[in-house]
């Protein structure tokens, strides 16, 4: 007997849920907030998605933890404990949303001991539900996906994000890493715009790598899961093992492609989400 399935079909109801009230939102205006800079943005859809899935997961479930981005942006800790802990993406791709660019998504990775045993990313204006249990298989919409198996890193196409960074040197890395990987050459370099949109494309085959620096637990938790068990690589960018608390992933269709990119680029701090910044 599973101990975590009956969470993970619990999970696929909420996340519908809470992509059903997504949909409605784009329906009508969008009053767009700013978090820590012009260009981190928040709306209220973020903040409802949010309370709508930890009280209804909360409900059934009230001894788990939480980890959620509104909750966390409004002063609850981000810490990883051993407990069944939920971490929560209402909305992964706040930009497309507001823009209504059409990848956004609910991100939801669950975790026992520290270790992932599910995740779930719903792209709701594509209507595209990943799902991952540990030892299980990945699926879209219930069909098994896995990773395109390329292994030559001149024949890929990479995603990465690069919004607007305050600190010039942290922005000019940013920008440097994106060069030296198109002067490799690679195939191409796409910026989606929602990292647990872009691990899916990774698992399911559509891109053969993403790497990131600065994103944070609830934009890798539900990926991580179905990255992993579309037999793709996740790793730290310094080619170490995967840390969910870093802020920082290459996550790669297998090792080659991964640890050529992890040659290409340049670090910079990005501190963790389990320590004040
Ligand atoms: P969000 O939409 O939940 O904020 C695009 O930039 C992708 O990176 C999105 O998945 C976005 O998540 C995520 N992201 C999270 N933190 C970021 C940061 N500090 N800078 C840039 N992107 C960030
Ligand atoms: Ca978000």
């Amino acid at each position: 007997m599973d101990p975590w399935q009956e969470c993970m079909d619990y999970c696929l109801v909420v996340t519908r849920d809470a992509g059903k009230m997504i949909h409605e939102a784009l329906q009508r205006d969008i009053t767009v907030m700013e978090k820590s800079s012009p260009v981190d943005l928040v709306t209220e859809t973020d903040q409802k998605v949010e309370e709508l899935i930890i009280s209804s997961i909360k409900k059934k479930y009230p001894t788990h933890s939480f980890i959620g981005e509104e909750s966390v942006a409004a002063g609850s800790p981000s810490i990883l404990t051993d407990n069944p802990t939920w971490i929560i993406d209402p909305i992964d791709g706040t930009t497309n949303f507001v823009h209504r660019f059409p990848f956004v998504s609910v991100s939801i990775g669950f975790t026992v001991n520290k270790q992932i045993e599910f995740g779930i990313v719903y792209s709701c204006l594509e209507d595209k539900m990943y799902s991952a249990r540990k030892g299980k298989g990945a699926f879209c919409n219930g069909v098994p996906i896995k990773v395109s198996g390329q292994r030559d890193i001149t024949k890929s196409l990479i995603l990465t994000e690069m919004g607007f960074k305050n600190d010039p040197e942290h922005f000019r890395i940013t920008m440097s890493n994106i060069e030296s990987l198109l002067s490799v050459p690679v195939h191409g370099i796409r910026a989606p715009g929602s990292a647990a949109v872009n691990m899916c494309l990774v698992a399911s085959g559509a891109a053969d790598a993403y790497y990131h620096i600065g994103i944070h637990c609830w934009d890798m938790a539900g990926g991580a899961a179905i990255i992993t068990e579309a037999g793709g690589v996740i790793m730290d960018i310094t080619g170490g093992p995967f840390d969910l608390m870093s802020r920082r992933l290459i996550t790669a269709s297998n090792r080659e492609i991964a640890d050529c990119i992890a040659k290409k680029i340049q670090q910079f701090p990005c501190g963790r989400d389990d320590m004040e910044n």
